[in-house]
């Protein structure tokens, strides 16, 4: 009777051990191609890309005729769950691949042996020293060698998995180059903005594309987007978030990036997308009725083609040297005043007298 229970217990326990990994698909999404693209549709170029005409998403591409900006179509999605799908999406970031290794090879494989030994040793006892066996048990209390052993195997194991799991941990935590592409996530009920302070502070507003003109365009309803979040591929990316109202979290798998959005608060990582595509997510962390509504849709370009994308938004390409120079003439005195003048104070006079200051 209590053999059974234990046995019963064990199974429960490796049900749940093995729950969470089972993808989170939504139910409405055809399944699509995971198939690798063709080599030459790995970089989209104008000429050879299957880009979708301008005109098909023009309330995602305004002034794209202008700039040669055209949003990605649906052959470029990498990134969502699929329908049956078990485990982790593909990977499209260094951190990613890392992280799918650790948990395919090191993980999953301690996982499985622990579970089979615990479960042999379970039946054996079971079996060879049920009352029926063995009427008389044995009063042994201490076994010198055994203790040692069951005391550093595991820690040898979680040495295995320490080694690792740090690494990921750092690299994960790891600070953007100075020179690295910031851009801010925004979260709103139920919503989210993109802007970008270091290309002209133009801001994006994403919202959910309504399901059947996803549907339509061949796009998986409740994870496209009206207008994306385009982001350049192989270069590092400083992704801020941030929220305006409630908690609201920033989640891309295909991209190993999860970043809460918290009001009154910029939280930092850095991002670098390998590959063009297009990769979604969600917002995940509860933030309100809508809040399985305000999904996450980045589509990584090549550099260049970012920079139109830019272009179209109305952004600038000068990057930080442009805003700072800006910035002087408006704020104060520049530096050949003060080297003119005797003091700081009468560069500033100087400056209000030409009304040059505090524009
Ligand atoms: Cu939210």
């Amino acid at each position: 009777m209590k053999s059974g229970k234990i046995l019963a217990s064990m199974m429960a326990a490796t049900l749940l051990a093995t729950a969470p990994y089972a993808a989170s698909a939504q139910a409405d999404i055809e399944p699509q191609q995971t198939q690798p693209l063709a080599p030459e549709a790995q970089t989209p170029t104008n000429d050879t890309s299957p880009l979708v005409g301008a005109g098909e998403r023009g309330d995602a591409a305004e002034g794209s005729d202008a700039s040669g900006y055209t949003p990605l179509g649906p052959e470029w999605i990498k990134g969502q769950p699929e329908a049956g799908a078990f485990g982790f999406q593909e990977q499209y970031s260094e951190d990613g691949e890392y992280a799918l290794w650790m948990h395919n090879a090191i993980l999953l494989p301690i996982i499985t042996i622990i579970s089979l030994f615990v479960l042999a040793l379970l039946l054996w006892v079971i079996v060879r020293y049920n009352k029926k066996s063995n009427p008389t048990p044995s009063r042994t209390t201490h076994n010198t060698l055994i203790e040692v052993v069951w005391t550093v195997v595991p820690a040898l194991i979680l040495l295995v998995i320490a080694v690792p799991s740090i690494r990921l941990l750092a690299s994960q935590y790891e600070t953007p180059p100075e020179d690295a592409i910031t851009v801010k996530a925004t979260g709103y009920q139920w919503y989210w903005t993109y802007s970008f302070p270091d290309h002209g502070e133009f801001e994006i507003i994403s919202n959910m594309m309504p399901e059947d003109e996803a549907r339509a365009k061949g796009f998986p309803a409740q994870l496209e987007a009206d207008n994306r979040l385009v982001l350049p591929v192989g270069v590092p990316i400083r992704l801020q978030t941030t929220a305006a109202d409630v908690i609201h979290s920033f989640a891309v798998p295909s991209l190993w990036f999860k970043l809460d959005a918290v009001p009154g608060r910029l939280n930092e990582r850095m991002l670098t997308i390998e590959e063009p595509g297009i990769y979604y997510g969600q917002c995940s962390e509860l933030c309100g009725a809508r809040h399985a509504y305000m999904p996450i849709a980045v589509e990584a370009l090549p550099f260049e083609q970012w920079q139109q994308w830019v272009l179209a938004q109305g952004g600038t390409l000068g990057g930080e040297e442009a805003t700072e120079e800006d910035a002087a003439v408006e704020v104060g005195p520049s530096a050949d005043d003060i080297e003119t003048t005797d003091t700081i104070e009468e560069a500033i006079d100087d400056d209000l007298e030409t009304g040059t200051a505090g524009a």
